[in-house]
């Protein structure tokens, strides 16, 4: 039987494991990436874990959510990235250098590599042809020190695109469509891989754009062929000699068909809050908006910008409306620069942002109060962009720019014709934002330095025998990392201090979860279908184990946040049953008796409810490794023990 592009590169890099739908593959890891706010956790694990130099092929440690500095600690923050980077053999991206995925798609992505980052939308580099995943910081930190990189092996699905995009119609709106025909639950356990005639028709940016948002079907990445297409963009930015073809074999057998036209394709918008509430721009109607911005690692590089500003060229952003644009990379901004196309950008009246995150992640720019705002990034969940009561519409760069226009949703092709843009042959390469790890010899001199911002690790403890806790909360369905774990310009700057970001946990499902878990001292949380949905972040799992919560209880959880669970030694259990999660109640009296035998077992597990007298049926998918690390209390003390058992 054939193989599809991932199993081919799957079965290149496999450590362990069989290949066979839903059992546990270790993978050999190529290049890791880590951000700066989960970086710095990262790191800090590494450092835990005693290895003195990286041992992959490539690792970066970018830094481009927390720019704001506010305060010192972000400062802090780099300073000690760059510190860790220098001595244990990784590239440093200074902040100003851009987003992590865009410029990891411009410098560093190879076709048939594989790519863990600590940020969900690794898969970026799938437009690339790179098996590119998003992973907690812990694994990010196994990856870097040779170990492998643990999923449980995926269904494929192929998406067949068919036909040629009609003029104003972009990338994010196959995306967006994929989103509305599979839903953000639809990729939970399956590689998306995309086929087809229509492919040839897009560029490698475009992929990428497809690639990245992927991460909001929960699949566990997506991926593109590696083409003449690849290879020309490759060639522009001076690395044509690391491409190499790759494609799905003519008998490569998937799990799922989904066809798209994309002749039939209109733009598209995800309304609030979710970004698979898709409907067409025509159809929402022309509401008023607020704002507009532009940019995020979904929407940020050189096309997208080039179409914008053709967009806007001669013309002035409506007077009620605020225009911000924010280019993916120092290169994309740098030959924005060099064209021209920024002075039409900022002759309309676009406020021009650093190349960072910024306001995809909260860091500024909030919306004004009950605003609207549209944004060319790739998440709307409900206040992630510091205003709870806002609106946030996920649209197209080419819909976000004649929006700003008009100061209401606006259908692109209202416009008339489409301008014409075009890509240079060549891109303008200077990695002199990359700082380079210092030799092997000269690192042993090297300190790392930690800001009084950083804390320690919360303490883990081996698994006990029975868990008797409180229901400290109940939640329905789609829980995001951004419910457990928010974001925004006033929290992030502690992603290296759990016990201060312990007090924003749960805020906007319970004020004062923090304070009830404190109380209780330990706790177990109930939750819906789709539960750690979105970002990767390990803090989503630390800071509740630091409050003390032992196991989450759930209809079906997200991939990345239920390994981040297993890492921190929080059990995730599902419901045999779903029809058990009607029967319980916050602040319910529960038990799981003699859990540890049973993990270590494999056996079924029961919670019994000690307030109603109920027993409740509960599953688990994990693998032997994985109900280990649980036994050991988690992934850092299962790596040292093992060290010593070995
Ligand atoms: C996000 O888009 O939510 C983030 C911020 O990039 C996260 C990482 C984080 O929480 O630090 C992600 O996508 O993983
Ligand atoms: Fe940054 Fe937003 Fe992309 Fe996350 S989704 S990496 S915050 S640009």
């Amino acid at each position: 039987m054939g193989l599809t592009i991932a199993q081919k590169i799957i079965k290149n890099h496999l450590v362990s494991g069989e290949m066979k739908v839903g059992s546990e593959v270790g993978l050999r890891i190529d290049q890791t990436l880590t951000q700066d706010a989960t970086g710095t956790m990262a790191y800090l694990e590494f450092e835990a874990m005693g290895i003195d130099r990286v041992r992959t092929e490539l690792s970066v440690a970018y830094i481009d959510h927390n720019t704001l500095q506010t305060g010192f600690e972000n400062a802090d923050d780099h300073r000690f990235i760059q510190s860790v980077a220098k001595k244990r053999g990784l590239r440093f991206s200074r902040p100003g250098n851009g987003i992590c995925h865009q410029v990891h798609l411009e410098r560093f992505g190879v076709p048939g590599k594989t790519l863990i980052g600590s940020d969900s939308h690794t898969p970026t580099g799938g437009g690339i042809g790179m098996l590119a995943m998003g992973a907690g910081g812990l694994d990010v930190a196994v990856a870097m020190g040779g170990g492998a990189y643990y999923i449980t092996m995926p269904k494929m699905v192929r998406v067949n695109l068919t036909g040629r995009l009609s003029p104003w119609v972009a990338a994010k709106d196959i995306i967006l469509e994929v989103l509305r025909i599979m839903s953000v639950k639809g990729g939970v356990g399956k590689i998306v891989e995309y086929g087809g005639e229509g492919v040839k028709t897009l560029s490698v940016p475009e992929r990428a754009t497809i690639t990245n948002m992927g991460a909001e079907l929960g699949a566990t990445t997506s991926i593109f062929p590696s083409d003449e297409i690849t290879r020309s963009f490759l060639k522009a930015q001076g690395r044509e000699d690391v491409w190499i073809p790759l494609e799905a074999d003519a008998d490569a057998e998937y799990d799922e068909i989904i066809n798209i036209d994309l002749n039939r394709l209109v733009p598209l918008a995800a309304m609030p809050h979710m970004p698979d509430n898709v409907k067409s721009v025509e159809e929402i109607g022309e509401i008023k908006i607020d704002q507009v911005c532009i940019g995020s690692c979904t929407n940020s590089s050189l096309l997208d910008m080039l179409k914008v500003a053709a967009v806007l060229k001669g013309r002035t952003v409506w007077p009620s409306v605020s225009l911000s644009i924010a280019p993916g990379s120092k290169q994309v901004l740098n030959m924005l620069a060099r064209c021209g196309a920024l002075s039409d950008m900022i002759d309309a009246g676009a406020r021009i942002l650093e190349s960072a995150c910024g306001p995809c992640i909260g860091m500024g720019q909030s919306p004004n109060s009950e605003g609207v705002s549209l944004r060319t990034f790739n998440r709307n969940f409900e206040g992630r962009s510091g205003t709870a009561d806002a609106g946030i519409y996920l649209v197209s760069p080419e819909t976000a720019a004649a929006s700003a226009l008009t100061g209401v949703l606006t259908d692109p092709r209202t416009l008339g014709d489409m301008p014409e843009t075009e890509m240079p042959d060549e891109f303008i390469i200077n990695d002199n934002m990359i700082i380079m790890p210092a030799s092997p010899e000269e690192a042993e001199e090297l300190e790392v330095i930690y800001g009084p911002n950083i804390k320690p690790f919360p303490t883990t403890e081996p698994l006990p025998e029975d868990i008797t806790a409180k229901a400290v909360l109940k939640v329905g369905d789609n829980i995001t990392t951004d419910h457990i774990m928010p974001a925004g310009a006033k929290i992030l700057p502690y992603r290296s201090n759990i016990p201060y970001l312990s007090n924003f946990c749960f805020r906007q499902c319970d004020e004062d979860f923090a304070l009830h878990c404190k109380q209780a001292g330990k706790g177990i949380i109930i939750g819906g279908a789709n539960y750690g949905q979105g970002s990767s972040r390990e803090h989503a799992a630390l800071v509740p184990l630091y409050l003390g919560i032992k196991a989450v209880v759930t209809k079906s959880f997200a991939r990345i946040h239920c390994a981040n669970l297993v890492n921190a030694g929080i059990i995730p259990l599902t419901f045999a049953d779903e029809a058990d999660y009607d029967r319980l109640s916050l602040n319910d009296e529960l038990c799981l008796p003699d859990i540890r035998q049973r993990i270590a077992k494999g056996e079924k597990v029961v919670m019994k409810n000690l307030t109603t007298g109920e027993e409740y049926a509960l599953d688990y998918a994990l693998s032997e490794r994985q109900r280990e690390i649980l036994l050991d209390g988690g992934l850092l003390d299962y790596t040292r023990e093992n060290a010593k058992r070995s």
